[in-house]
């Protein structure tokens, strides 16, 4: 589809950032430049709305600093240097590596490493799974994110369903658990605040007393990787007074007799001395989530980043049961929604494009160790849509996976990011405003559409328009590579086995821009665990190995070295997203490392102070904000930064790439490090 050619006008968007929210956007127009990007007022739950980061997006889109035709590298791997080639050029390039390379290793030795820089789908997940099946290469098991988190939510609840987040303005307890939701989602602290207006009262969980427990009415500090056991010794205290929903545990649930035993040796004292958690503590807060409803409680992301983080969410998700809050308007829980509109994911990637069925599968977290395996090595990697370089575990394992010179590196973004500066083809991205895609919020229950708005950058071209570049060029015949992506679209929406998109399709997207998921079908009617039921014991889990009741485990001992490092996400940039843009920086300032007073007064390191943090995977220079934020013990800092000259930012160099005990998940938050004034 081509760009609007109206020069001027205001034009609908959507957010296409990895954040719940997904924003309705409107991008004001001038002389075919976008001058503002504003939230849409008329946008059911962004109203208007959105954060700074995206206020300043037209920095971004017309960075001078954007790559605008494709390069070929000419310097040593990583030095940066590289010259102009046409898209031919490069296509051709690509084409014969990869070819030669299918003939002498096998197409497994090519790796596509993709993640959702754009969440439109077909930009992310569209026209190159397609070409990547029908190439046969390895496949990236995509579980950076919420792997652990969303796996242990589906044993409890059957996938990711949750509360409509509308409702939850008549919600009366909020409780935001190991989510920095007013840097990460934020409209739903706008709810929150609404809700408080009437009374309900909002309650923090979290490692670190950030701008997030600052709102709260009470914040809770925990000791890292603990959540599971603070859930069930609310769950103890629930079964011990007496607070549990009878009615709705034996019509809506299996197992709650069991679960009542079991939680048994979770008592106060014990929970107390895992959590940090002072007893009475403990008492207010399961008093408080046992007597209050409408309760809430929006599961973060961070909790799930340690080793034991399926089982903590797979806890936590039983607890709205207990109470009986997912019939209570407003009640029960959100880890993510994504479910709810779940499109024809097999209608757009088309799996049985692939012959090679059993093809090796390889875990993107696990990236490092992957690209120096020597045994039937990967020759060749494509990135889009990410920026490995910075965001993935091990980091230094990493980029010395990336320097290799036998590796053929293509990096396609908008940016020179890290990676690409290891590549020997960088090709040049669109934005998503240049693009036509549809967006559906793992948050909210809007599904949304985007019609390009502005010519695409220089030569810059769209995922979907690259793959199918490289289908032609390898002489693909399958009509799948000649759809459009209009036809993309509708494949994917027109034709669900979903009920709750299946009034949805591609021409009422177009007339109304976002249209809603039909929660008025009953989500405990439609559970997709195996007895239909919300599984407080799974027997499921016990297949997997499991225990089938929650059950707290202790992350892995990670070495000797004194403190848990927390490397969080900030508030000014999205991932390592816009930390390469000078505005967004200067919002930020500088990296923090927050540690406690008295870990600081131990080692001389004052406020303000620089501190190298280490450990034997590597280190890295933060600057010292002392206070009492933390527990002692535990130090974080915010942001995935960008290699700023003479600057040592790189927290991922610390980060443990062991997998979560769930979905093969990150545990970026269960490293332990050491740290001294320089
Ligand atoms: N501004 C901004 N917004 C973003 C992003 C960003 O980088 N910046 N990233 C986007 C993406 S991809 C995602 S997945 C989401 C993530 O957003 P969230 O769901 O908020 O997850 P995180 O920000 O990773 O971590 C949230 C909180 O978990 C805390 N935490 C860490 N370990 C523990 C623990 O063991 N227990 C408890 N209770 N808390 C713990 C951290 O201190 C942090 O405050 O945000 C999205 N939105
Ligand atoms: N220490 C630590 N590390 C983390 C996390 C953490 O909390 N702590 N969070 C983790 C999480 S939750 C996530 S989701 C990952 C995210 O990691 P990534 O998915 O790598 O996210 P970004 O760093 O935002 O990089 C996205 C890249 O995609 C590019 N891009 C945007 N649009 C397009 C497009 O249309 N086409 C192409 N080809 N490229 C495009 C952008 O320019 C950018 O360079 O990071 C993980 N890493
Ligand atoms: S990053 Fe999130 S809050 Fe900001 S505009 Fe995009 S969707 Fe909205
Ligand atoms: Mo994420």
């Amino acid at each position: 589809m081509a760009y609007t050619k109206e020069q001027n006008g205001v034009f609908p968007a959507v957010c296409p950032l990895d954040c719940p929210d997904q924003c309705g956007l409107l991008l004001q127009k001038k002389d075919g430049k976008i001058i503002k990007v504003a939230g849409d007022p008329d946008h059911p739950v962004t109203q208007g709305n959105i954060c700074n980061k995206v206020r300043h997006m037209t920095d971004r889109i017309y960075d001078p600093k954007r790559l605008e035709y494709p390069l070929k590298r000419v310097g040593r791997k990583g030095e940066g240097k590289f010259e102009r080639i046409s898209w031919e050029e490069a296509i051709k390039a690509i084409k014969d590596r990869w070819t030669h390379l299918i003939d002498s290793e096998g197409p497994e030795s090519i790796l596509p490493y993709g993640f959702y820089g754009n969440m439109g789908r077909i930009s992310a997940e569209g026209m190159d799974r397609r070409f990547f099946n029908r190439l046969g290469v390895s496949i990236q098991d995509q579980t950076i994110c919420s792997a652990a988190g969303s796996k242990g939510y589906s044993y409890t609840m059957g996938g990711s369903f949750g509360t409509d987040p509308e409702e939850t303005i008549d919600t009366k307890l909020f409780i935001f658990w190991g989510v920095n939701a007013v840097s990460t989602n934020m409209h739903q602290v706008a709810l929150a605040q609404k809700a408080r207006k009437n009374g309900a009262k909002i309650v923090v969980i979290d490692v670190h007393k950030n701008q997030t427990g600052r709102l709260a009415d009470w914040f809770i500090p925990i000791l890292p990787g603990t959540d599971g056991a603070l859930a069930l010794g609310i769950m103890h205290i629930l079964y011990s007074e007496n607070m549990i929903d009878d009615e709705f545990l034996k019509n809506y649930t299996v197992g709650y007799k069991e679960l009542g035993n079991h939680v048994e040796k979770y008592d106060p004292n014990t929970v107390s001395s895992i959590t940090g958690v002072p007893v009475e503590d403990i008492y207010k807060l399961a008093r408080m989530y046992g007597q209050t409803s409408p309760s809430f409680i929006r599961i973060g992301n961070g909790l799930q980043h340690h080793d034991n983080g399926g089982m903590a969410v797979r806890t936590i998700a039983c607890l709205p049961a207990l109470t009986g809050q997912w019939v209570v308007r407003g009640g029960g829980a959100i880890k993510g929604n994504g479910a709810f509109l779940n499109h024809n994911v097999k209608a757009l990637q088309r799996p049985e494009l692939r012959q090679n069925k059993n093809a090796r599968v390889i875990n993107m977290n696990l990236i490092g160790q992957a690209l120096l395996e020597t045994n039937q090595p990967i020759r060749s990697m494509y990135v889009y849509n990410s920026n490995p370089a910075v965001v993935t575990p091990e980091g230094n394992k990493v980029r010395q996976g990336l320097v290799r010179d036998d590796l053929f590196l293509i990096v396609h973004d908008l940016f020179l990011t890290e990676t690409a500066m290891y590549a020997d083809i960088v090709l040049p991205a669109t934005s998503s405003f240049e693009n036509t895609d549809f967006y559906t919020s793992y948050w909210h229950h809007y599904m949304q559409i985007q019609q390009p708005v502005i010519a695409p950058y220089g030569e810059s071209k769209s995922n979907p328009d690259v793959f199918r570049l490289f289908a032609k060029a390898f002489g693909f015949q399958e009509e799948a590579f000649k759809d459009t992506d209009e036809q993309l679209i509708r494949q994917s929406i027109d034709d669900v086995d979903n009920p709750y998109v299946k009034d949805i399709n591609y021409e009422l997207l177009i007339e109304k821009q976002y249209v809603k998921a039909d929660r008025r079908i009953n989500l405990l009617n439609n559970l997709p665990t195996p007895s239909g039921k919300i599984e407080l014991y799974s027997e499921q889990m016990e297949r997997d190995g499991y225990p089938g009741l929650p059950t707290y485990t202790p992350i892995v001992n990670d070495g000797d070295l004194p403190f848990l490092f927390i490397p969080a996400p900030n508030h000014n940039f999205l991932n390592s997203t816009f930390s390469n843009n000078e505005k967004h920086i200067s919002l930020e300032k500088y990296p923090r490392l927050h540690l406690n007073s008295k870990d600081a007064e131990k080692r001389s390191i004052e406020d303000g102070d620089t501190v190298r943090v280490w450990n034997d995977r590597g280190e890295c220079e933060l600057i010292a904000s002392v206070g009492e934020n933390v527990l002692p013990g535990v130090v974080v800092s915010q942001g995935l930064w960008a290699d700023l000259p003479g600057k040592k930012y790189f927290v991922n160099s610390l980060a443990p790439d062991r997998v979560a005990d769930m979905g093969g998940g990150a545990t970026f938050f269960s490293g332990r490090v050491d740290i001294e004034k320089i």
